[in-house]
């Protein structure tokens, strides 16, 4: 017998420093999704409401301020997986951000919290950077992953849906990786915005999404919750 549909909305990372006017990383309009997406949390096919929180130690690798002579939103930096030296990941170099303890970390009060089932942290790993809310992108070891995909398995989850910030790092990789975990997967535009929102950005995004199996839909397929 096939498994029942059962469905879990994932709102990645709305916090203080992806949104304006005060956050380090801020997001255009980033803020203003929110509404949306307590709507969305208000549907009752939803099982599981999960919330992440980029969460990450005051020497974070992915800050510019760790390597002398970089620049923030421009250096790359190729990371290696520190228990397989031969495998890399070659990321963008931040500003300091979503630092544990600082106001930046927050999730933003706009947010319905009280309709949040599950809270899960990432970027918690000195070592690496972790745009995904299932982990660090290393495969060989895996390491340092969060237990987004036990939670999702525990209940059953056959879809997700994902919504967040910011749509071209943190929303892109976590939908990408739960293709990979096995999920249906959507990911609602109008519940997101992307640090690049340049239509050329954009448009290129959703071309590499549909490659990979995301399902790329607006506001107007809310039908696919039920
Ligand atoms: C994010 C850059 C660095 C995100 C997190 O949430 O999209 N982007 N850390
Ligand atoms: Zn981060």
């Amino acid at each position: 017998m096939a498994n029942p549909k059962k469905s879990a909305l994932i709102v990645v990372d709305m916090q203080e420093d992806f949104c304006e006017p005060n956050g380090a990383l801020a997001v255009k309009d980033g803020r203003g999704v929110v509404n949306y997406i307590n709507e969305l949390m208000s549907y009752p096919g939803l099982t599981l409401k999960i919330a992440t929180q980029d969460f990450h130690p005051h020497d974070h690798i992915s800050f510019a301020s760790q390597h002398p002579g970089t620049e923030a939103f421009k250096s790359e930096h190729t990371i290696r997986n520190p228990e397989n030296e031969g495998e890399t990941q070659t990321t963008l170099l931040w500003p300091d951000h979503c630092v544990r303890g600082t106001k930046g970390v927050e999730l933003i009060p706009e947010l319905h919290i009280n309709k949040v089932t599950h809270i899960v942290h990432k970027g918690l790993d000195t070592r690496v950077e972790a745009y995904s809310a299932f982990g660090p992108p290393f495969r060989n070891p895996r390491i340092s992953m969060s237990e987004l995909d036990t939670i999702l398995k525990d209940a059953g989850i056959t879809d997700v849906f994902v919504v967040g910030l910011a749509y071209d790092f943190c929303v892109k990789c976590t939908a990408v990786d739960a293709v990979e975990h096995g999920y249906r997967t959507f990911l609602i535009e109008d519940g997101t915005k992307g640090v690049f929102q340049s239509g050329e950005a954009v448009d290129g995004l959703r071309k590499e999404l549909r490659e990979k199996g995301v399902v790329v839909v607006g506001a107007e397929s809310e039908e696919l919750m039920a």
